[in-house]
């Protein structure tokens, strides 16, 4: 309550009151966390009880995508809330992020918010627009992880990630609480997590060992009418290492693969003790695996090849329990962590007045096409969970099913903390659609009014994992996705209330002509409106 002045609140039109009562924000963003493994989206595979707390008092978009389905330029889309061809940032492996150019940040701090990232930042240059910064450097480390400070320093802190990032947030929200208790607060929690290779907490790193879970029905998805797909290198059975993704190794045993010293990199920061605790799990477990699997001629069997019943088919199942395992201890310390912040946060007082968000910079397969990695225009890696808590002034409560897109937290955060959205800012905010009852005339116009599509485009490649570049838009029913490069030029066409696994591209059947060139003019409206170049 720290921020409203005493004023006769249903006198005030609504933007001067945004303006008086200026929620503090914390927004949370992990890795790779997808929603089929967030229990509030998918109770499947994982139990979150501390994040879907966040959706349970907030809401929960049911139709959140991003921009371009991967880690540094998703963040700039997020901090910019332009799309990549805008903001600069297209790609991991070539991209410098601009920090020179007008962000979400910046203008928060002009608008009279502190402003401060800690964790995962991945855009090469430095950060700017924020007042306090602590970020890891590149992908960052599960175990004993560098940090990079704001006066250039780095410093190795102990322990596991997750826990290291929100010991420090809540320690800032402490400070800040101490030294500047009037101006508001814009906090941005980056994790590490859950990002290959899913290297879990030593606390949790025997949970979910019980688990058998359930293929997708789309695991041995043989990609018919889907080149691009057929050409990427992301399947759990052809591409998954067997040292570096599920852990098997024991020095005298295991083949030297091509990420095998990777894999010792990441553990080799384990101090002694740590490391007998992460061996005293993993080592039998290897120890078994070379017993049983030792004489196969290749750990990598590709689905296509994997007769029911096979050797082949028995070590993809267990490649794919390795990683859901993996994947579900690494989200359970994500939950274990942001519910103590959570608490941290109603104990100061502070749940009331301030948005929280979580989400992800993408999602992620799970099996789903037998992949693991993002990338793609499909669903499983076009969506980001998205749950909100909300600030006073916004009663909207349970699922927003409009679609939204990465692009628009920039001029939502803005417009809540009463600063002017410019008008190169491309994403919408998301004001309208957490009004609820208190929605004024303009804002249930603009909620009328939203947005019939969504637009993506990714970039990277040549590159890992071998997704080739495309462009896509996402209407409430359709997606046409165009595959585009040196060495491919593409077009898939989906319906996605008859076939939602994508799996039948009808683009080029003749009864469905009227629809492609529909979904052809319409994207090609949305490529003008976005002024993306490449068309
Ligand atoms: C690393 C991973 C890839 C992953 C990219 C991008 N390989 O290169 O599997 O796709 O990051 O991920 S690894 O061998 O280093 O683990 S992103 O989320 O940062 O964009
Ligand atoms: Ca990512």
């Amino acid at each position: 309550m720290r921020n409203t002045p005493v004023l006769i609140l249903a006198a005030v039109p609504a933007q001067l009151w945004a303006q008086a009562t200026r929620p503090d924000i914390v927004y949370i963003m992990t890795d790779d966390h997808t929603a089929q493994m967030l229990s509030c989206y998918d109770s499947r595979y994982v139990e979150t009880p501390n994040l879907d707390r966040i959706a349970a008092r907030g809401v929960r978009f049911t139709r959140s995508y991003v921009a371009n389905s991967l880690s540094g330029p998703s963040r700039a889309c997020m901090l910019t809330g332009k799309h990549s061809h805008k903001n600069g940032f297209t790609n991991n492996e070539h991209g410098v992020f601009d920090g020179s150019q007008q962000t979400m940040p910046k203008l928060l701090q002009a608008a009279g918010y502190e402003t401060a990232i800690i964790g995962k930042w991945h855009l090469v240059s430095a950060p700017t627009g924020f007042d306090h910064w602590e970020i890891l450097p590149a992908q960052g480390d599960y175990y004993n992880p560098t940090f990079i400070h704001q006066d250039g320093t780095r410093a190795v802190d102990s322990g596991y990630v997750t826990r290291i990032i929100t010991d420090k947030a809540i320690a800032y929200i402490g400070q800040h609480r101490q030294q500047q208790p009037h101006k508001p607060l814009a906090l941005f929690i980056h994790h590490k997590a859950c990002h290959r290779a899913w290297l879990p907490d030593l606390d949790d790193i025997t949970l979910y060992e019980d688990r058998t879970f359930t293929h997708p029905s789309t695991f041995l998805d043989a990609y018919a009418g889907r080149p691009a797909a057929a050409a990427t290198e992301m399947e759990i059975g052809k591409d998954m290492d067997i040292v570096y993704d599920t852990k098997m190794y024991a020095p005298d045993l295991a083949p030297r693969t091509p990420l095998t010293p990777n894999y010792l990199a990441m553990i080799g920061r384990l101090s002694p003790e740590q490391r007998a605790r992460y061996d005293a799990f993993y080592e039998p477990l290897s120890r078994r695996f070379y017993a049983r699997w030792g004489n196969m001629r290749s750990f990598n069997p590709p689905q296509a090849a994997t007769a029911p019943g096979s050797d082949e088919a028995c070590l993809l199942d267990w490649k794919y329990q390795r990683y859901m395992r993996d994947y579900a201890k690494v989200v359970h310390a994500l939950d274990r962590e942001v519910g103590r912040l959570l608490d941290y946060l109603d104990e100061a007082g502070m749940s009331e007045n301030t948005l929280i968000v979580y989400t992800s910079d993408q999602g992620f397969y799970m099996g789903e096409h037998g992949w693991f990695d993002k990338r793609m225009a499909y669903e499983e890696s076009l969506s980001t969970p998205l749950i909100m808590s909300l600030p006073e002034g916004y009663d909207r409560r349970g699922d927003i099913t409009e679609m939204v897109q990465n692009i628009d937290y920039a001029p939502t955060f803005l417009e809540m903390a009463g600063a002017e959205v410019p008008a190169d800012i491309q994403g919408e905010s998301l004001v309208p659609l957490l009004r609820g009852s208190r929605a004024n005339a303009d804002e249930r116009h603009r909620r009328s009014h939203w947005r019939d599509a969504i637009y993506y485009h990714y970039y990277e490649y040549p590159a890992e994992h071998a997704v080739r570049r495309h462009y896509a838009i996402r209407t409430d029913r359709y997606k046409l996705i165009h595959f585009y490069g040196h060495d491919i030029d593409h077009w898939e066409l989906y319906d996605l209330q008859t076939d939602p696994h994508e799996l039948h591209n009808l683009y080029g059947q003749p009864t469905h002509a009227a629809l492609q060139a529909d979904m052809h003019r319409r994207l090609e409206a949305l490529q003008l409106r976005y002024d993306d170049p490449q068309r």
